[in-house]
Order: structure tokens, then C-alpha cells, then sequence
């Protein structure tokens, strides 16, 4: 069995440390948006790769969604008391990880220092960058258009999102490392995870090769939706849903998503609206990802989903 999850950042990396918890080593591949990454302080930032890589080490901060746990803010406090630009927190301890990503960079590729950090903390399933080529995010706004974590961090979602943007996406590739997880012979079933469609999946669904490597997939795909009860489970994904015209709840999803779904996992609050999604395949569970043992709970309820699917319905 081989299962490859897409994922952005705290909603993604919930179900994909269920799915890291239940698989055997190395049956999980996590390919993550890298739309949010960019350059600050001179140092390259990879937001939702950290979040993932420290939820699967189990080093993450649960509180805050972002960040590792335990951590302190004394380099952000002695910036600001030089003047520096101190919007975008960075902990003392999440600084090591940005310093030595950048170091690396500068002769190495996004994959392999992901994947060597992946495995000093001890991790034992693969999390690759959907692409190595600079993805990054952009976001027009009737403020402008704006740098993603400018629009997230800086203005806190508060623009109105008229459209995302990739700029020269059209040139960019998959990374070897996700492209090898979509064709290999061995891949049972390919899950998106509960991560915001249009900030965390869209970047992926827009690299080339990707949709239409999906479109021809031999195993099911099945969502999770990030929508329980007209809310975003966290995040924006409600607010720029209702900018973009999107009816806020598990049918927006299902009609971001449109054919290329074989089953969406909506949550039991959603249970009425099943039969109005026209489609997928849909599950009714609680789909919300409190503790370990629901992350867990969860996972094997998508898995035991798509082994359904894959045996109910023939995939071409
Ligand atoms: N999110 C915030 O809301 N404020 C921050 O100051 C902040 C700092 C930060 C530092 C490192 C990191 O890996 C993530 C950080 N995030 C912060 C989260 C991040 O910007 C967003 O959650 C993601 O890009 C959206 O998935």
C-alpha cells in the first residue's frame, strides 16, 4: 500500500499525521503546497513544510497551529527593539530551521534538506515540496495585489480576495519526488487533505503536469472537506469562499473540486447536504481533529473509503 496526501498547512497536517500514525514507514508521502513560502530577513520561510514536518515529529504548537511547541520569542523581542520588521513572528527555536534551510539552499534543493530534516526528527514517511521552482502565492485584492504572507500575516485575511495568482507557475515543475508518488505502481489511493481549496490546494492543482496526472490516476481520490457546519474548521477558508462567490459549506467544495473527485468526507453536521452534492462519492463522519486518537480515527476512516471505492468502482 502507497497513499499520497495533499496538503497545506495546520488543517493538512492534522489528517496527514493521522495517515503517518497508521501506515507502515515510508507508505505515506505528503506532498505540500509550497505557495506560502518566501524570502524574510534574508532567510527562506516554508510555512506549511514546517507545519507538517513538526506535526509528523510531534514537536509541533498545538495552540498556536504554526510554530514548534516549547518555544520562545527572544530574537523577535531584541528585533524590535532595533526597529526590524517583526510582523511575521519567528521563534528562537523555529530559527534554527530557517537558518539552516537557507544555508542549504544555496546548493541543495528544497526536497532533499525537507527530507534530511524530515529524518533527523525522526520521521519515517516521505514529505516532499509539490515543486523545488519558487511557487509563490500571490493574491489580488481590493487592496491590490498582494505577496501571500502579506495578505495572511501582515493585513490578517482582511482584504477582499478577488483572485489568487502563480506567477510563472507555467514554467515550473512538480518536484521528482511527488511526480514519483502520483505514478508509482504501488499507490493504493491519493487523499486531499482538509486544507483551505483555494490558499493550500489550488497552488498545487495549478503546477503543470499535476491535474492532469490526476485526471489519469488508477486509484481514488477522496477529499476531506475543510467546511463543517458553514465554518472553516480554521483559517480563512469561509471568508474568501464568500468573497469568491462560493457557497460556504461541503457543496463549495465539491464544486471547487468538480469531476476530480471519486469521494468527499463531509462532516455529520453536514450529513443534509449529501444528497445535494452531485458526484463524488460522499461519507458522512465526524470529521473534526481534536486529539491524536481522532487524527487517527479519521485517517482510517478515509482509507477504509478509499479501499471501498477502489473496489466498488472500477477507476480508469
Ligand atoms: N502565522 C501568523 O499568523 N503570524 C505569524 O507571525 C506567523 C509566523 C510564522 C513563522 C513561521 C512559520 O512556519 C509560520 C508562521 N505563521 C504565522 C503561519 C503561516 O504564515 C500560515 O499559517 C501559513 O502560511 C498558512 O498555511
Amino acid at each position: 500500500m502507497s497513499i499520497l496526501a495533499l496538503a497545506g498547512g495546520v488543517g493538512g497536517a492534522k489528517l496527514a499525521e493521522g495517515l503517518a500514525a497508521i501506515l507502515p514507514p515510508g507508505e505515506l508521502t505528503v506532498a505540500v503546497n509550497t505557495g506560502d513560502d518566501f524570502e524574510h530577513l534574508g532567510l527562506r520561510i516554508s510555512p506549511d513544510i514546517d507545519t507538517v514536518t513538526y506535526t509528523l515529529a510531534g514537536l509541533n504548537n498545538q495552540e498556536q497551529g504554526w510554530g514548534l511547541a516549547g518555544e520562545t520569542w527572544n530574537f523577535i523581542g531584541a528585533l524590535e527593539r532595533l526597529g526590524g520588521d517583526t510582523w511575521f513572528r519567528l521563534g528562537d527555536l523555529d530559527i534554527a530551521t530557517h537558518i539552516e534551510r537557507t544555508r542549504r539552499l544555496k546548493t541543495e534543493t528544497l526536497s532533499t534538506v525537507t527530507a534530511d530534516f524530515a529524518t533527523r526528527l525522526g520521521i519515517r514517511q516521505h514529505i516532499v515540496p509539490v515543486s523545488d521552482d519558487p511557487l509563490r502565492t500571490m493574491v489580488a485584492t481590493d487592496r491590490g495585489l498582494l505577496a501571500f504572507q502579506d495578505y495572511f500575516v501582515r493585513l490578517r485575511c482582511a482584504p477582499r480576495v478577488e483572485r489568487l495568482e502563480f506567477p510563472g507557475i507555467e514554467n515550473m515543475k512538480p518536484s521528482a519526488g511527488f511526480m514519483a508518488a502520483l505514478s508509482s505502481s504501488e499507490l493504493t489511493a491519493i487523499v486531499i487533505c482538509p486544507s483551505n481549496p483555494f490558499l493550500s490546494i489550488l497552488p498545487i492543482l495549478s503546477l503543470p503536469r499535476v491535474r492532469d496526472a490526476l485526471e489519469h490516476r488508477r486509484v481514488p481520490l477522496i477529499a476531506v472537506s475543510p467546511i463543517v457546519g458553514g465554518q472553516a474548521v480554521k483559517g480563512p477558508a469561509a471568508k474568501i469562499m464568500n468573497e469568491l462567490g462560493i457557497a460556504v459549506s461541503s457543496l463549495g467544495v465539491a464544486a471547487f473540486y468538480d469531476t476530480l473527485l471519486d469521494g468527499l468526507m463531509i462532516d455529520a453536521v453536514d450529513a443534509g447536504l449529501s444528497s445535494d452534492i452531485k458526484g463524488p462519492a460522499i461519507l458522512v463522519r465526524d470529521t473534526m481533529m481534536r486529539n491524536s486518537d481522532d487524527r487517527r480515527r479519521v485517517a482510517a476512516e478515509v482509507l477504509a473509503f478509499a479501499e471501498r471505492l477502489s473496489q466498488g468502482k472500477s477507476i480508469s
